[in-house]
C-alpha cells in the first residue's frame, strides 16, 4: 500500500510538471485527486489493512494528497502566467493604425482670413475696433464726406432701415466713432460684416470687410505704400508683384487702388484676372481733411492714411474658390476643408 502510494505521487508528479495548459492541469488533478481519482481508488483499500498499518497509511495518504494539492497550486500558477506569456506574444495590437477620426468641427474660411488679416496688422501695431451694423446716416455716410445727394447713397446701394438709419455698407463709421473718442496718434483695424444690395456671381448682399487707418503727425504716402506692401507680402507671399494704381474714394485724397499680380496664372493672364495678369485686392488713400473736419481733428496738424479690402475676395484668391456663393451655403463637403 505505501510503495502504491508513493508509485502514485511520483506518477502524478511527473505527469503535473509536463502539463502546459490550464486544461491540461486539471486533467492531471482530477485523473489523481478527483472523487473517481487514483487516490480514492487506492484509499478504499484501507479496509483490508491492520489496526496497526490503519493509521500510518491514512497520514501518508493525507500527506500525498496534500503535497499534490500544493503541487497543483503552484503549477497552475506557472501554466497561467505562461499562457498569459504565449497570448501577449500572439496577439499583437498595432498601436501605428490611425484611429477613426471626429470631425470636431474647423473655423469658417472668412473667420480664417480674418484672423490672419487681424494677426499681421497687430504685429504692426495696429489695435482691432468693433461697431454696430445697424449705423445712422452720419457715421456712415456723413462724416465720410458723402453727401446727402451722393450716389452711393443711392436706394439702389444700400439698405434703409429709415430716412436715418441703414444697415452699414462699409465699417468705416466704426472709424469715425474711434477718431471722435480719441485723439491722435491712433491707428486701428476695422473688421465686420457690411451691407449692399448687390447680388450677382461675384456680389452678395451680406460680405465682410477690413478696414484701417493711422493718423498722427507728418504720415505720408510712404507710410501708406509701407504698411500695404508689407501686409500683401505677409498675406499672400514675398514675391508677389504689386502695384498702386490712381483712384478716386469720396474719403480719401489722393486715393490709390492696390493690384497684385495674379495669384492663379502668375502674371501671364488668365480667365481670374481677364487676361491682364493683374487683380485688384485693396482700396487706400489719404484721409481727406474733410473727413478730419467732421471728427474734430485739424487737417493743418494731422495726415493719415485708410484702407478697405473684401475678405471674401482675399479667401477665394488664397483658397482657390472659384465661386462666392460657397462662402454664405454653409454646406459641410466645402466647410470641412477649412
Ligand atoms: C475713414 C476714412 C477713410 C477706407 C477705404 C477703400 C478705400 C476701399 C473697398 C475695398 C473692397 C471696399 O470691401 S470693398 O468693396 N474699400 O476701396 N476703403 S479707402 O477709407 C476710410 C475709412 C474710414 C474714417
Amino acid at each position: 500500500m505505501k510503495d502504491r502510494l508513493e508509485e502514485m505521487s511520483r506518477t502524478a508528479t511527473a505527469a503535473m510538471a509536463q502539463t502546459d495548459s490550464e486544461a491540461a492541469l486539471q486533467e492531471v488533478r482530477v485523473r489523481f485527486l478527483g472523487k473517481k481519482g487514483e487516490l480514492t481508488g487506492l484509499m478504499k483499500g484501507m479496509g483490508q489493512l491492520s489496526a496497526e498499518e490503519r493509521p500510518v497509511i491514512g497520514a501518508l495518504a493525507n500527506r500525498v494528497k496534500e503535497e499534490l494539492e500544493n503541487l497543483f497550486d503552484s503549477r497552475l500558477a506557472v501554466v497561467r502566467e505562461a499562457e498569459i506569456s504565449r497570448r501577449l506574444a500572439r496577439e499583437r495590437i498595432d498601436i501605428t493604425l490611425p484611429g477613426r477620426r471626429v470631425f470636431a468641427g474647423s473655423k469658417h474660411p472668412i473667420t480664417l482670413v480674418t484672423e490672419e488679416v487681424v494677426e499681421i496688422f497687430a504685429a504692426l501695431g495696429f489695435g482691432v475696433a468693433e461697431g454696430p451694423e445697424v449705423e445712422k446716416d452720419f457715421y456712415n455716410f456723413e462724416a465720410l464726406n458723402i453727401p446727402k445727394d451722393h450716389p452711393a447713397r443711392d436706394m439702389q446701394d444700400t439698405f434703409y432701415i429709415t430716412e436715418d438709419v441703414v444697415l452699414r455698407t462699409h465699417t468705416s463709421p466704426v472709424q469715425i466713432r474711434t477718431m471722435l473718442r480719441h485723439a491722435p496718434p491712433v491707428r486701428v483695424i476695422a473688421p465686420g460684416t457690411v451691407y449692399r444690395r448687390d447680388s450677382d456671381l461675384t456680389h452678395s448682399p451680406m460680405f465682410h470687410q477690413v478696414e484701417g487707418f493711422l493718423v498722427d503727425k507728418h504720415v505720408t504716402f510712404g507710410d501708406l505704400k509701407g504698411i500695404l506692401t508689407a501686409f500683401v507680402t505677409q498675406f499672400f507671399s514675398e514675391k508677389v508683384g504689386i502695384r498702386f494704381r490712381p483712384s478716386f474714394f469720396p474719403f480719401t485724397e489722393p486715393s490709390a487702388e492696390v493690384d497684385i499680380q495674379c495669384v492663379i496664372c502668375g502674371g501671364t493672364g488668365c480667365r481670374v484676372c481677364k487676361q491682364s495678369g493683374w487683380l485688384e485686392i485693396l482700396g487706400s488713400g489719404m484721409i481727406d481733411p474733410e473727413v478730419f473736419k467732421s471728427v474734430n481733428y485739424d487737417p493743418e496738424v494731422y495726415s493719415g492714411f485708410a484702407f478697405g479690402v473684401g475678405l471674401e475676395r482675399l479667401a477665394m484668391l488664397k483658397y482657390g474658390v472659384s465661386d462666392l456663393r460657397l462662402f454664405f451655403e454653409n454646406d459641410l463637403r466645402f466647410l470641412r476643408q477649412f
